[in-house]
């Protein structure tokens, strides 16, 4: 769903159908077990702070259309003839390896992709649903391609699963916000989750959607979570089941400042769409895809950076091409971003902060600077040495009270880059990170 989407939902009155509910004050809601409690067990959560940029991958039936996911409800295409789809879905161009590839060259740490979107059509082998990829002209375990290529890489796999699915008949009655979910919808969805928690080897993370017509207690949630708990001791959960989970989603927008220590990934599209929309063709450029992903490690979170494959199965060349490029500058400046932190936030666009150690990264965005160089707001006295990260030149550098920060140096850089970083050794960034 794409913002001209998300504003006609709206004005439909059908905002209820795309936002969590509103109106339940926080402290009416029932105490959370220590399953759903907001710190996460900093063990379970290292991975995904030290992996820091993922993959997030939408594909479904609704590729074949080439209007974004959200083509069967906002076009009202009846069940029906919707589910029709399968019997053309065929992505033959389909081979893990590529997308695992990219995300690699792209320096993603992990992938997430949709095992079953709003549709109700499921991309992996389920048991419990003959309205899945195993009954189509292409008949493979798509996502179980994926997890297994994923897990010979090295690359971490997660699940998006969406608990709202407009295609299943135990769900029909649910469709409308604040009615019940059937019992027998509940036991499907715990046993696809209890599918992809079993089938799949070690999960990164379940990323739940959809939530937003029900309560956590309507759909179980607890339960839900328990039951990956056991399952999958090490698996993050998201916060779309509307109880915390480990971590948050925050959308199309740069984390939770105002929670320190509250894991967080911010998931946005590479274009305006989610899936695939064959009239898109906005894609953010490399240099906004590396913006992006400073801005949110230099805020504490992650960056879950969507692409939409083809009906055949290729992610969109040009996708695939900025993603390439922005791993470039990652290969060369990762130490500033893979397992690093907020350092302390600065309240200008251009230029960020992330820290690892005793060292703290300056991000500019727009080296090199205008008019002098004074970094506002930071204090970095305690600094031993500076050094530009891609080069080792040393950087000199002075403090002045009106302005804190100064660069001496200039523009010794040799490298276009759609950030230089200067790292600052010795400086006292821990009581930072402990906030
Ligand atoms: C949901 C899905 O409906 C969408 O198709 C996509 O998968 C996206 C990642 O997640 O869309 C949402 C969910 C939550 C909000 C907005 C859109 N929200 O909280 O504002």
């Amino acid at each position: 769903m794409n913002r001209r989407q998300f504003s006609r939902l709206t004005t439909l009155g059908l905002a209820a159908a795309a936002l969590p509910p509103a109106g339940v004050p926080v402290s009416a809601q029932p105490p959370v077990s220590a399953l759903t409690n907001e710190k996460t067990n900093p063990r379970r959560g290292a991975w995904f702070k030290e992996a820091r940029f993922g993959m997030f991958i939408h594909f479904g039936l609704y590729a074949l259309l080439g209007r974004s996911e959200w083509a069967m409800f906002l076009e009202e295409i009846p069940v029906g003839e919707y589910e029709r789809l399968k019997d053309r879905f065929n992505p033959t161009e389909f081979n893990a390896k590529e997308w695992v590839q990219i995300a690699e060259d792209a320096g993603q740490r992990y992938i997430t992709i949709t095992s079953k979107h709003h549709e109700g059509f499921s991309m992996f082998n389920t048991k419990l649903s003959n309205y899945s990829i195993m009954h189509t002209p292409f008949g493979r375990d798509l996502c179980g391609e994926l997890a297994e290529e994923c897990h010979r890489r090295g690359m971490i796999i997660s699940f998006y699963f969406s608990l709202m699915d407009w295609h299943h008949p135990a769900y029909q009655q649910s469709l409308k916000p604040r009615t019940p979910v059937s019992p027998e919808f509940i036991e499907f969805m715990l046993g696809q989750v209890r599918e992809l928690c079993t089938n799949y080897g070690k999960l990164g993370a379940i990323w739940f959607d959809g939530g937003w017509d029900h309560t956590p207690e309507q759909w179980q949630a607890e339960k839900l979570m328990a039951m990956i708990a056991k399952l999958q001791p090490d698996t993050l959960i998201n916060n779309r089941t509307g109880l915390p989970g480990d971590f948050s989603t925050p959308e199309e927008a740069l984390g939770e400042p105002n929670k320190p220590g509250r894991l967080w990934e911010n998931c946005m599209t590479i274009n305006d769409n989610w899936g695939y929309d064959s009239g898109d063709g906005r894609y953010k450029s490399p240099g906004e895809i590396v913006h992006l992903l400073v801005k949110a490690v230099a805020g504490g979170g992650n960056l879950l950076l969507n692409v939409s494959p083809l009906p055949i199965g290729k992610i969109d060349p040009q996708e695939a091409a900025n993603l390439r490029d922005a791993g470039k500058w990652l290969k060369r400046n990762g130490e500033s971003i893979y397992g690093a932190d907020v350092f302390r936030p600065i309240y200008y666009d251009k230029t960020f902060t992330t820290a690892k150690g005793d060292k703290v990264y300056l991000h500019m965005l727009d080296w090199p600077p205008g008019v002098g160089c004074d970094i506002w707001q930071i204090n970095l006295q305690s600094a031993r040495k500076a050094y530009f990260l891609e080069t080792g030149q040393p950087v000199e550098f002075t403090h002045s009270h009106a302005l804190g920060l100064r660069l001496v140096t200039r523009n010794p850089n040799p490298l276009p880059s759609p950030d230089t970083v200067v790292v600052f050794e010795g400086a006292e960034p821990l009581k930072q990170l402990e906030i």
